[in-house]
C-alpha cells in the first residue's frame, strides 16, 4: 500500500512522533488527475456553494481563495477519493480498525495575503471521546518555510490537550494560548513538501505554520480527516459552535 514505508514502521513513527511523512504518496498519472480536479472542482463548484463552506482573505477577491470545507459532500469525485481509496485504508492502519470520513479540505495561503496558522490541536474542534482521529495533509505543489510549511511539535500528542482560545483567524477559530515558548518553538519540526507528498499527524499533535512570505508563491494542500469508529462525538456541542461559527463570520462580513 505504501510505498517508502511497511505498516509497522508507519505505525512506530506515527506513535513516537504524532506524525509520519509520506513523500509522494501520489505521483505521475494520478498525481496529474487530482490536480485537474482541485482546478475543476474551484472553477465550476465552488461558485455553487453555500457560503459558510467557503473562505477568502478577501471575500470580493475570488482570487484570495484560502479555504473550502467538505469537498466530498458536493462533488462525486472527490467524495470517492476520501471515502473509498488509500488514504482511507492508510488511516484505518494509522487507527487500527474503522474510520468515518469526516471533513475534506482544501487550505491555501495566496501569495502576499496568506495568513498564519494558529497553533493548534485539531482535537480540540473535533470534541471526541476518546480522542483518537487523524488529519491527513496532501501537498498540491511546493510548499517550503517561505510559503508556509507545516510545523508539528514532535510527541506533543501524549501530553493532553491545551488551553485553546479564540483567534481572528477564519477558518481556524482555535489558537493554543501562549505557544511556543523558545524551547518549543526550537523543538518543532518544519515539514517541507512536494506535490504529491502526504503529511498525517494525530488529533492531539500540536501544530501550526507561518504567513505565506512569498508574494508570487501560493500554498496549496488538500487536507482529509478520519475519526476513528470508537471515537464519540459530542454531536450537540460541535452544531452548536459551528452555527455560532457562522452567524459570527456573517454578521462581520467575513463570509
Ligand atoms: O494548512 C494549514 O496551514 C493548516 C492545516 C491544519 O491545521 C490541519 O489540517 O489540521
Amino acid at each position: 500500500m505504501m510505498k517508502s514505508k511497511s505498516n509497522t514502521e508507519l505505525l512506530k513513527a506515527f506513535e513516537t512522533d504524532g506524525y509520519v511523512a509520506l513523500p509522494q504518496f501520489f505521483s505521475g498519472e494520478e498525481l496529474k488527475e487530482l490536480l485537474s480536479n482541485v482546478d475543476r472542482f474551484i472553477g465550476e463548484v465552488v461558485p455553487q456553494l453555500p457560503p459558510e463552506q467557503v473562505f477568502y482573505e478577501d471575500k470580493n477577491n475570488a482570487g484570495t481563495l484560502k479555504q473550502i470545507q467538505h469537498m466530498g459532500d458536493y462533488d462525486l469525485w472527490f467524495r470517492e477519493l476520501f471515502t473509498r481509496s488509500r488514504f482511507r485504508e492508510v488511516a484505518e492502519v494509522l487507527l487500527d480498525g474503522p474510520v468515518v470520513p469526516k471533513n475534506m479540505q482544501y487550505f491555501n495561503k495566496p501569495p502576499g495575503v496568506g495568513q498564519p496558522t494558529p497553533p493548534h490541536q485539531d482535537g480540540y474542534y473535533f470534541m471526541l471521546d476518546p480522542c483518537k482521529a487523524v488529519t491527513m495533509w496532501f501537498a498540491l505543489e511546493d510548499v517550503d518555510e517561505e510559503n508556509g510549511c507545516i510545523r508539528y511539535l514532535p510527541g506533543s500528542h501524549r501530553k493532553g490537550m491545551r488551553e485553546h482560545s479564540r483567534t481572528k483567524t477564519l477558518g481556524f477559530s482555535q489558537g493554543i494560548v501562549g505557544y511556543p515558548t523558545a524551547l518549543e518553538r526550537e523543538s518543532e519540526t518544519p515539514l517541507p513538501a512536494k506535490p504529491g507528498d502526504l503529511l498525517i499527524h494525530d488529533a492531539m499533535t500540536i501544530h501550526r505554520a507561518d504567513e505565506n512570505r512569498s508574494t508570487t508563491r501560493s500554498r496549496r494542500a488538500l487536507g482529509f480527516i478520519y475519526y476513528s469508529e470508537m471515537a464519540r462525538e459530542d454531536t450537540q456541542a460541535h452544531a452548536a459552535y459551528q452555527r455560532q461559527l457562522a452567524n459570527e463570520m456573517k454578521s462581520q462580513g467575513k463570509i
